[in-house]
């Protein structure tokens, strides 16, 4: 990866992905795009940015050229939360927007990153440690744009060559962006609520498990992956990642260690309680560390001392 397009760069991966690619490969070689401007973003103004709808396929392949970029990093997209309420605009987006992105990395001859998620399984996949390669059959619109961009992503490497890779993440974690409409973004809120109010009131019931991770290792899983060696690559577009698996109530009580007057209700949200009922308790994510060597550094623990401890600072909180 030596100049590398990235669009959805004001989005929740988008706006943490940024700044470290500028840390490590230079800001002038990290072109940033979004639909929309933020005035006074660190993103736009640490280097080169495009204002991009990713369904403008046209203006996609100018700025690839105008840039010379090699490789195209395609974070636009709704999650799972948004695509459910939206569907058509899903739809509409996360595919229309992906086959945009490839027609232009084939065209410029670009590698490939896109995220998958663990919203591309089902009700029907094995619940517990569930497999790289095994049934795939979600029944939410978000669901279905991620298995369908898998199979995309397969199809432009066997058919034409294209460089692709990608990882299905599991629910990220951050303190620097808010999340936008996902399933697991309680795994977020709680934090803020935590120091603000020193309560949360959760939309996921206690005992539903989900994977999750922290930003700072979700940042390094997309780096490690495209500067692997594509030899050892043998599934590519999809690989199961994960740093962690927990329910409602493990993340309040560490939270408490920390916060000992911290308080969790449950008010459930049927639809995002629904989606999480399809999803995985927890993925093996044997073949990402054998075949490219992923690993992670935070746990529920470390992360939790740290984000809160980071949050502190970014809310003024004493
Ligand atoms: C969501 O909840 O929609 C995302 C995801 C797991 O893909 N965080």
């Amino acid at each position: 990866m030596k100049k590398i397009l990235v669009t959805g760069c004001l989005g929740q991966i988008g706006s943490e992905l940024v700044p470290h690619l500028r840390k490590i490969y230079g800001a002038d070689n990290i072109v940033g795009t979004d639909i929309r401007k933020v005035e006074g973003s660190k993103v736009i103004e640490g280097g080169p940015f495009e204002i991009l709808d990713v369904l403008d396929a046209k203006k996609m392949g100018e700025i690839a050229k105008k840039y010379k970029c090699d490789t195209i990093v395609h974070m636009a997209a709704l999650l799972s939360a948004v695509a459910e309420a939206k569907p058509a605009l899903a739809w509409e987006l996360n595919m229309g927007g992906l086959f945009n992105a490839l027609e232009v990395a084939r065209e410029n001859k670009c590698s490939f990153f896109t995220p998958s998620s663990i919203g591309a399984f089902g009700s029907t996949t094995p619940k517990a440690k569930t497999p790289q390669d095994t049934i795939q059959r979600p029944e939410t619109m978000y669901g279905v744009t991620k298995v369908s961009g898998e199979l995309l992503c397969d199809y432009y490497h066997k058919k034409f060559g294209v460089d692709t890779r990608g990882v299905r993440f599991p629910g990220l974690i951050s303190y620097v962006a808010p999340p936008g409409g996902g399933t697991t973004d309680y795994a977020v809120d709680i934090y803020y609520k935590a120091l603000q109010e020193g309560k949360y009131n959760s939309y996921i019931a206690e005992g539903t498990y989900m994977d999750m991770m922290y930003m700072p290792d979700a940042l390094n899983a997309v780096v490690k992956l495209m500067e692997s060696n594509p030899e050892k690559l043998i599934h590519r577009n999809a690989f199961n990642i994960t740093a962690m698996s927990f329910e409602p109530s493990q993340i309040a009580a560490e939270i408490k260690k920390h916060i000992s007057s911290f308080e969790m209700t449950y008010e459930v949200d049927p639809v995002r309680q629904g989606i999480a009922n399809t999803w995985p308790d927890s993925i093996d994510d044997t073949c990402a560390r054998e075949e490219w060597g992923f690993e992670n550094k935070y746990n529920l623990e470390n992360m939790t001392t740290d984000i809160l401890d980071k949050l502190r600072k970014k809310l003024d909180i004493k």
